[in-house]
């Protein structure tokens, strides 16, 4: 798969590279720094980048605006996501052919085209190794996409099954020219009104016997009317994590656009994905989530997340 992959890149003279919604730095770096690299390496094709943007990352680079008639015969490849529901910009179904990269435990409803390495941290780990074992170069610009994905993924080197392999790639990204402090400037620094917003949910979620939790409704949704959902949904976790007294912590929030509640769970230690695939959900062993259809429910998710814990110390 991999080898028909390059033979298609080398092929077709419009590619044109997406990622899944409401992008993280994996999704972004990953698309990114493909096209960087594959820009340096064909400069007379068409390299193009689409997809919707948050602004928390536009720093990493922008998309570009292309008419649905670049698709014709075009190559489209999809980097981060392997299911069709969470790919942005759905005119990859124009494409003549479409290739997915990717590195979570999905299968693939897009294509038989599917690229995955699921011992990779990162979709950016997988193609700075894909791209280097082909023969490619990283350039610098690249390499900064590759590593912000990296770091983001493995949450700042912590997790991954693979850790080793995840430093070795980071130092070859470093030595292809990636720059760190770059990425770091840019992910740690927050603005004023983002850090109050931080104390305010931190101030707000309660804890039941070791489980935090954050109920976000629609009047606190409405309080933030600038906020992605993202913003809340995801980036609020940290207000509950790295505290002694709380093994695990989940974040409910309440999205208007699906009238349903989006969970994401986090866990220091003990496995939670059965709960998150009891409901529908699923993702990786301490990091997890799913979508009910009301507050009810979390009630209920807090007293197996209780269960888990009480277990754990019987
Ligand atoms: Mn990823």
């Amino acid at each position: 798969m991999e080898k028909l992959l390059f033979e298609k890149i080398k092929e077709y003279q419009t590619i044109i590279i997406h990622r899944h919604s409401r992008p993280d730095l994996d999704a972004l770096g990953s698309q990114l720094g493909l096209a960087y690299v594959l820009k340096e390496a064909y400069p007379d094709k068409k390299i193009y980048v689409v997809g919707d943007t948050t602004k928390k990352y536009n720093f990493i680079g922008s998309m570009d605006n292309i008419n649905d008639d670049e698709y014709n015969n075009a190559l489209a490849i999809i980097c981060d996501v392997a299911v069709s529901a969470m790919v942005s910009d759905d005119r990859y179904k124009l494409a003549k052919e479409v290739f997915v990269i990717d590195h979570h435990r999905n299968a693939s409803d897009i294509t038989e085209n599917h690229l995955c390495n699921t011992s990779c941290v990162a979709c950016c780990e997988y193609l700075t190794n894909l791209l280097l074992e082909n023969g490619y170069i990283i350039n610098s610009e690249a390499a900064t996409c590759f590593y912000g994905g990296l770091v983001t993924d493995s949450g700042r080197f912590m997790y991954g099954e693979a850790l080793a392999n995840t430093f070795m790639t980071a130092s070859r990204l470093v030595e292809f020219g990636a720059n760190p402090k770059y990425i770091y400037d840019n992910i740690y620094v927050e603005t004023l009104a983002d850090s109050k917003m931080k104390a305010f949910f931190a101030n707000r979620y309660e804890i039941k016997n070791g489980v935090a939790y954050l109920k976000n409704t629609k009047e606190i949704m409405d309080m933030y009317p600038d906020k992605e959902f993202n913003d809340i949904s995801r980036g609020m976790l940290s207000v509950m994590s790295g505290i002694l007294e709380i093994s695990i912590w989940c974040n409910f929030t309440y999205d208007s656009n699906k009238d349903a509640v989006i969970c994401e769970f986090r866990s220091r230690s003990i496995p939670i994905v059965d709960v998150a695939k009891k409901y529908g959900g699923g993702g990786h062993l301490l990091a997890c989530g799913c979508t009910i259809p009301d507050f009810d429910v979390a009630g209920k998710i807090i007293d197996e997340f209780i269960s888990l814990i009480n277990k754990e110390n019987a």
